[in-house]
């Protein structure tokens, strides 16, 4: 850390199409938020920025879905994550937003200066065209089956099944998402970056530089390095987004992934003059917080933009976080399975802590993870308010009854294994709880502080100032008894303060609002905040008056509980209700009519499986061997998932046997076996004794 001079964290700009969710804040927010803050109390030079994508397909694909245009889209939007995000402590310097003339110039003079510089590759291509909704579609617009693991719904730019990164090309079956027409090609101009270029400056940089990185992160970066990169198209047909600042490109714009990571910069602009010392200066720590379908957005294409342009640092660090599930299923905000942070608030207010608490304390750091209402009542009754709340508060109330409200004294003189136990553990905390925030480990952070308020309990509990009290004044005389025990009963009520108060040093970047209301109970200023005083046991001045307590976190019940779940899944029979009533289409759409000779094209063979074994990282794919009589072919198949390939050896199928070939996971597939799928979406063999209902499509 020491040779950073200062610290630009940037937290990913979520789409201006809609509100935001819990997963959004598990993904990036809260991790960025607690990071920041905990810079702040570091009292380093620390700028946290951010703002609304407000370009790209997702905005314009809401806005036909609304009925209203992009603008309006976005103006809506941005109001609303922005109110969202404030409410929940996500404390940016600047909250800006990519429509912004700052972000417009600096993304466009960013485009046009690798343009100037002989850059980019003007290629003609044929692309995707939806006659009916007589536009080009970008990739987000066109659905189709991945190519590595058969999932049918993948995206033209990516699979969110596999993760895989595809290009529209790559989809077998595409059709188009506005109106369910296969799409046809059309030519169209595009400037590409040369991303390929850069494959060995990235291998360096990340592969051997950083290391470091989360295992999460490196990894995916390591298997895009290793499958080698691909020059990418950075403008888009399209009339919402930057335009290109280039004669000659009309209905042209920047693609959203060139512009919208830009928008850091552009942010940092309109929040500072000094913007480039954190842009451009060697000794600035850049670290980026994403969610992990991000990743290579963050990793290799913008870094490779940067270096392409010069003059800017790279990220330090993009602790990248994996997806938070919600009661077992993945969030979808079409089906509208998701918690969304705009209605908790409503639901639970005064709880925003607890929620960050939650998201924090069950991060998906490395994995995915799962968020349950159980868990948030749990998590909110049998720690926060339990542990770490009942501990401040009792501290508070034995002060008030025991020692006149005030801090007693310390007397050295008399202090036993216990009391020194305990000023060993406020001292350790600020270490450990510091090392983990420094790598990222935010999780671990947090356990760190309920571990030490646990300490508390258990400390005040073999004290037990309060029977000590008692016991003493049945035993002696008033006085007598005050001086035995009140030395003994001031130490423990001195030190569970101090703990208090270090107990808001190190919550205070997890839970904000809270390290607040403590402050105010001790009637210390913001100042004592500051992580130099972690670990301090003279924090609070004995004879110091400190106010009444207050209850940190109330008991969350299981009515509470109970509604949030009939909520979610309220949300999801009203909008699958919705879905059904606005869709007439068929399931199965029949394709548009072709000509004989179209037909005519179409080879197939009858063949017999010879072999058929798993392909390695792809659940849905087999690689078969199959036998035409003339020639022996190997095809790739998505039917792992319904026939195991011991099973299969021997059958009989009808075979495309004049299909380009294609590759999958390595392998090269040499045309295609024809299956039925059954009404249970089973893919079946078809031959004259297959029960198979009539219509079912044959793929
Ligand atoms: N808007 C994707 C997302 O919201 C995108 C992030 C941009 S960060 C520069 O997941
Ligand atoms: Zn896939």
């Amino acid at each position: 850390m020491s040779e950073f001079k200062r610290v630009l964290v940037t937290a990913a700009l979520p789409y201006a199409n809609g509100p935001v969710h819990i997963g959004h804040l598990a993904g990036c927010y809260i991790p960025a938020d607690i990071y920041v803050r905990y810079q702040r109390a570091q009292k380093r030079d620390v700028k946290f920025v951010g703002g609304s994508d407000e370009h790209g397909v997702p905005i314009t694909i809401r806005a036909m879905k609304e009925g209203v245009t992009p603008q309006q889209i976005v103006d809506k939007y941005h109001e609303q994550i922005k109110q969202s995000l404030g409410q929940m402590g996500i404390s940016f310097d600047i909250y800006s937003r990519t429509t912004s003339p700052v972000h417009h110039k600096t993304a466009a003079d960013f485009f046009k200066k690798l343009f100037d510089e002989g850059l980019f590759e003007e290629r003609e291509s044929e692309q995707y065209y939806d006659e009916k909704a007589n536009m080009f579609l970008a990739d987000r617009y066109i659905v189709g089956t991945c190519p590595v693991c058969s999932n049918d719904n993948a995206y033209g730019d990516q699979c969110e099944r596999c993760g895989s990164a595809l290009s529209p090309d790559q989809l077998i079956n595409p059709r188009s998402t506005l109106s369910d027409v296969v799409p046809v090609k059309k030519k169209t101009k595009h400037w590409y970056f040369p991303l390929q270029d850069y494959e060995s400056f990235l291998k360096k940089w990340i592969l051997e530089d950083h290391t470091e990185w989360k295992n999460n992160v490196f990894g995916q970066c390591k298997s895009w390095l290793d499958n080698g990169l691909q020059p990418r198209a950075m403008t888009r047909d399209s009339n919402w987004g930057i335009k290109v600042p280039l004669p000659d490109a009309e209905g042209k714009v920047l693609y959203v992934w060139f512009d919208a990571p830009i928008g850091y910069i552009s942010a940092t602009k309109e929040l500072t003059e000094n913007w480039a010392d954190y842009w451009c200066k060697e000794d600035t720590k850049l670290v980026h917080f994403i969610g992990k379908d991000n990743i290579v957005f963050h990793c290799i294409i913008f870094p490779a933009m940067l270096k392409a342009h010069g003059n800017f640092v790279l990220p330090d660090n993009v602790p990248a976080n994996e997806f938070l599930n919600i009661e077992g299923d993945k969030v979808s905000t079409s089906r509208n399975w998701a918690v969304w942070v705009h209605e908790y608030v409503k639901d639970f207010p005064g709880c925003e802590d607890v929620l960050r608490y939650v998201l924090c304390a069950n991060a998906p750091e490395n994995k995915d993870n799962d968020f349950t209402w159980k868990d948030f009542q749990d998590r909110n009754n049998n720690e926060l308010a339990s542990i770490f709340g009942n501990f401040i508060n009792r501290t508070f109330v034995l002060m008030h009854k025991l020692c006149e409200g005030k801090v007693p004294r310390l007397h050295t003189d008399v202090l036993d294994e216990k009391d020194k136990g305990i000023i060993a553990d406020i001292e350790a905390a600020k270490g450990k709880v510091q090392t983990a925030l420094e790598h990222y480990r935010f999780r671990d952070a947090l356990y760190e502080v309920i571990d030490l308020s646990r300490k508390g309990n258990k400390y005040m509990q073999e004290k037990e100032p309060w029977i000590l009290a008692k016991s003493l004044t049945q035993i002696f005389p008033k006085e007598e008894a005050e001086t035995i025990a009140q030395k003994s009963i001031d130490n423990c009520l001195h030190l569970c303060l101090q703990l208090t108060a270090n107990l808001s040093i190190l919550i205070n970047p997890f839970l904000p609002a809270t390290a607040g209301k403590m402050t105010y109970m001790m009637k210390v200023v913001e100042r004592m905040l500051d992580w130099e005083n972690a670990g301090r046991i003279d924090l609070l001045k004995p004879g110091y008056a400190l106010r009444a307590p207050e209850i940190l976190f109330r008991k969350i019940e299981d009515a509470e509980i109970e509604a949030q779940i009939q909520k979610l899944k309220a949300g999801v029979a009203e909008t699958a209700k919705t879905i059904e009533q606005v869709s007439t289409a068929p399931i199965s759409i029949i394709k548009p009519e072709i000509q004989f000779d179209d037909f005519a094209k179409i080879d197939l063979r009858t063949g017999v499986i010879l072999s058929a074994e798993k392909v390695a990282k792809a659940d849905k794919l087999l690689k078969l061997e199959i036998d035409l009589g003339y020639e022996k072919r190997t095809i790739v198949s998505g039917i792992a998932l319904h026939h195991a390939p011991e099973t299969i050896v021997g059958k009989r199928v009808v075979v495309v046997a004049n299909l380009a070939p294609r590759k999958m996971r390595g392998i090269e597939s040499n045309g295609m076996i024809l299956m039925a799928e059954n009404s249970d979406g089973k893919l079946i063999f078809v031959n004259s004794d297959t029960e198979v209902a009539n219509g079912s499509s044959v793929s």
